[in-house]
């Protein structure tokens, strides 16, 4: 499937701001891909695709993470995480996508992981600060830019984890590996 047809789907698929936020980590995601070196390509499909299961139906998602045997332990954290491995599973299946890193990036887009590639950090990143976003501390995250992938990487997934530790939020053991794997690096 081409990008437009795929951007069609989606668009019918979402609500108008979400679908213009899919359109803002596009453009975000192009940019860093342009950045850092990553074949545009697989930023732009990751983007469109990234929040495709975003309003799926809670109880269908449940039953995609049990047969496709994906972590039980999804099961027992907020429901808000599914769509990120759901979504994947749509890109496969619906939308024909094959390419196993662009599937990564949509599957880890919500919690990051330890060890990500760069195209699974910009489109963490690209949807954590497209233009859309307007939360206190967006505009230091999007400059940090200037000082690297990881850095800002880094900063993203310790701005989510302390933002859900603020509101008494239990935190996805990906999410907490991920920031282990990117503070052990400097000991
Ligand atoms: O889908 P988006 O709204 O564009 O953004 P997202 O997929 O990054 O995050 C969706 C929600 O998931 C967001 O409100 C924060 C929440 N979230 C992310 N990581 C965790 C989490 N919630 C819990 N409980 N635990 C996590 O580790
Ligand atoms: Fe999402
Ligand atoms: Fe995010
Ligand atoms: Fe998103």
């Amino acid at each position: 499937m081409d990008q437009s047809a795929m951007l069609q789907k989606v668009k019918k698929r979402l609500p108008e701001n979400r679908y213009n936020h899919v359109l803002g980590v596009l453009g975000t995601a192009v940019e860093l891909a342009k950045r850092f070196n990553v074949p545009e390509e697989k930023a732009q499909v990751a983007a469109i695709l990234h929040d495709v299961a975003k309003f799926s139906d809670r109880q269908w998602m449940q039953s995609v993470i049990i047969s496709q045997k994906m972590d039980p332990l999804l099961l027992d954290y907020h429901a808000e995480l599914w769509h990120a491995p759901v979504g994947a599973y749509v890109a496969s299946y619906e939308f024909g996508v094959n390419d196993e890193d662009v599937l990564n990036a949509i599957r880890y887009h919500t919690t990051g992981r330890a060890g990500m590639s760069d195209l699974e950090k910009i489109i963490y990143v690209a949807d954590m600060v497209e233009p859309n976003r307007k939360f206190t501390g967006v505009d230091e995250l999007r400059q940090l830019k200037e000082q690297g992938l990881d850095v800002m990487m880094e900063a993203c997934i310790k701005h989510s984890i302390e933002f859900l530790v603020s509101k008494n939020q239990p935190v996805f053991p990906d999410s907490l590996k991920c920031y282990e794997y990117f503070t052990k690096q400097k000991g």
